[in-house]
């Protein structure tokens, strides 16, 4: 059993921590194609120019289902706290992340080749959630106004 009280070790551990954290993402960047990329830079720009750390990841809530619930459910373990999730047609995304975490969701309605009014298919699937999962839907391809959301929700 070691001497050491355990006041001498925890600011050591809790600084490490602290580094570790700095760099880590706070926003997580999730969408349903790689053919969705053109559009989501733009959150991913925006959250660069106001120096907020994030990632930026393609699954699919139809083609890559356990993919999504994993990353969905460790989000919050690794330091995030927010996810903007962008996708198109049936844009079930957003919604199953937000199943998965108890974390704010941006939902982002895509345009896409075969879209249906514009997005109007993507626009209703993000934002007709069931009572008691929420996703804060932004405008069909505001991937910017997501990031702007997101920003204000870390610093508020
Ligand atoms: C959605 O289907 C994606 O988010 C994308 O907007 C749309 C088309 O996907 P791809 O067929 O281009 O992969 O799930």
């Amino acid at each position: 059993m070691s001497e050491r009280p355990d006041t001498a070790v925890e600011p050591e551990v809790e600084s490490e921590f602290a580094e570790l954290e700095e760099g880590a993402p706070r926003v997580g960047i999730v969408m349903g194609s790689k053919s969705d990329m053109p559009a989501m830079e733009a959150a991913a720009e925006e959250l660069k120019k106001q120096g907020i750390h994030h990632e930026v990841r393609v699954m699919s809530a139809h083609r890559d289902p356990d993919v999504v619930a994993e990353y969905a459910r460790n989000a919050k373990m690794r330091g995030l706290r927010v996810i903007i999730a962008g996708a198109g047609l049936s844009a079930a995304l957003p919604g199953v992340v937000a199943a998965h975490t108890p974390l704010p969701v941006i939902g982002v309605p895509l345009t896409s080749s075969r879209s249906v009014a514009g997005g109007l298919d993507a626009l209703l699937s993000i934002a007709q959630m069931p009572p008691g999962v929420p996703v804060a839907c932004v405008g069909v391809d505001s991937a910017r106004n997501a990031a702007v959301l997101a920003a204000r929700i870390l610093s508020s």
